[in-house]
């Protein structure tokens, strides 16, 4: 099977090209152009063309915000399947980028759909779109599943919501096969560097590592649903393959704080960590070195929160057999000893 895969070299576009051609498929990554090398999470898989021999990852330039590109890509490649993973996907980010975040993702999306229907592709080619538990808005408390309504609450949601939306459209008036999985967060080493649990888990290296500034961060008390990145891209496959497109919640079921994870990245890490202080001026220290691990700054706080994010993923366990495999405590465990072994640190005070 041939398949194409926006952001592949992203986090999740990594691990998918990984599963993908283990199991023999012909992967092509769309790569954008950037001043310098943006390939470092699939340099392993990567193929030269100039080398003999099949298998690997090639990479095709093109961009979301470029209509031609996207045309030229799938026309020459004739994919069986396109996951939809390519997006500005980070929330903070998106307050201050509101019109390249929209233009990425709502209309990146709406081109990808345009090209397939153009191109008389509507019958032969699966494609998957990655929606977002942001989606929901994270005002409840109670767990979310397909059936709850949306109330997104940044640009970012709100593009994803458009995404969402014109792919259902697309469904019902051309047949299009779009899936989408509405993911909730995961995680993992390839995370990038400035969502909280990666900032966590780099910012408490670097600190064992003899660095005195503190991990600065906003609201300790925002809920998240984390799971491993390399289980949801196995929920992604199945999703894509189900003989009808459907739309799938896809989470573990468990919410933590923000709080929660830096605590236990800190055990993994060997420290000992207290809160102290209230709201704004919360820290959280060693309590054996009295070293200050966790500050907030104000700045990360957004302009609106998504408090409480827990999903309801019973559809996608009965339906199509997922369950999440890889538990939290071994994420964590898992992403803080990644960030601990290149600084090959001492740990003795
Ligand atoms: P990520 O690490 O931020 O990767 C995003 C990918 O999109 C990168 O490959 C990036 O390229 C690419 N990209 C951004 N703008 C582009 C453009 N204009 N044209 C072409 N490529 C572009 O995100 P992720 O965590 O892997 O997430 C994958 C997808 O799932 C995203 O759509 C995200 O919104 C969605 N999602 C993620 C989560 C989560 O918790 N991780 C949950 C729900 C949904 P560069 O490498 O060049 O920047
Ligand atoms: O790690 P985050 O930036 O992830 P967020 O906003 O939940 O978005 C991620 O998950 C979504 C799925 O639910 C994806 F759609 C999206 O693409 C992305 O992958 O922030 C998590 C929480 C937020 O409540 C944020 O306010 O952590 C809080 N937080 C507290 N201090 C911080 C910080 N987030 C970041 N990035 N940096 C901080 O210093």
């Amino acid at each position: 099977m041939i398949v194409l895969i926006t952001g592949v070299t992203g986090q999740d576009g990594s691990y998918l090209a990984e599963l993908l051609l283990a199991q023999g498929h012909k992967v092509f990554g769309l790569r954008r152009r950037s001043s310098s090398f943006n390939t470092a999470r699939v340099d392993h898989i990567y193929r030269d063309s100039h080398l003999p021999g099949n298998g690997g990852l090639m990479l095709v330039n093109g961009d979301m915000a470029d209509t031609s590109s996207l045309y030229r890509v799938i026309s020459e490649l004739k994919p069986d399947r396109i996951y939809n993973l390519a997006a500005q996907s980070h929330v903070g980010v998106s307050f201050d980028e509101p019109e390249y975040t929209a233009d990425s993702v709502a209309l990146g999306t709406l081109r990808l759909l345009e090209c397939i229907r153009n191109l008389g592709m509507s019958d032969s080619v699966k494609m998957y779109q990655a929606s977002t538990s942001e989606l929901f808005g994270g005002q409840e408390t109670t767990k979310y599943s397909e059936q709850s309504q949306f109330n997104p609450r940044s640009p970012y949601a709100t593009a994803k919501l458009y995404a969402h939306k014109i792919c259902e459209n697309y469904r019902e008036a051309y047949g299009l096969f779009c899936a989408t999985g509405i993911l909730f967060n995961h995680e993992s080493p390839r995370r990038g560097p400035t969502f909280v649990t990666r900032k966590i888990t780099m910012g408490i290296a670097r600190i064992l590592n003899g660095d005195s500034m503190p991990i600065y961060l906003g609201n300790l008390d925002a809920v998240r649903d984390w799971g491993h990145a390399k289980d949801y891209v196995e929920a992604m496959q199945l999703i894509i393959e189900y003989p009808r497109p459907k739309n799938y919640v896809v989470s573990t079921g468990v919410g933590r704080t923000v709080r929660d994870f830096v605590f236990k990245a800190c055990e993994v890490a060997g420290l000992n960590p207290i809160s102290r202080g209230l709201g704004q001026n919360e820290e959280i220290i060693d309590k054996k070195s009295s070293r200050v691990i966790v500050k907030i700054d104000p700045r990360y706080l957004r302009p609106l929160e998504v408090d409480h994010l827990v999903g309801d993923s019973s559809l996608i366990r009965q339906e199509l057999g997922w369950k999440p495999k890889i538990s939290f405590e071994t994420l964590v465990e898992e992403m803080m000893n990644s960030d601990l072994e290149p600084t090959k640190i001492a740990r003795n005070w």
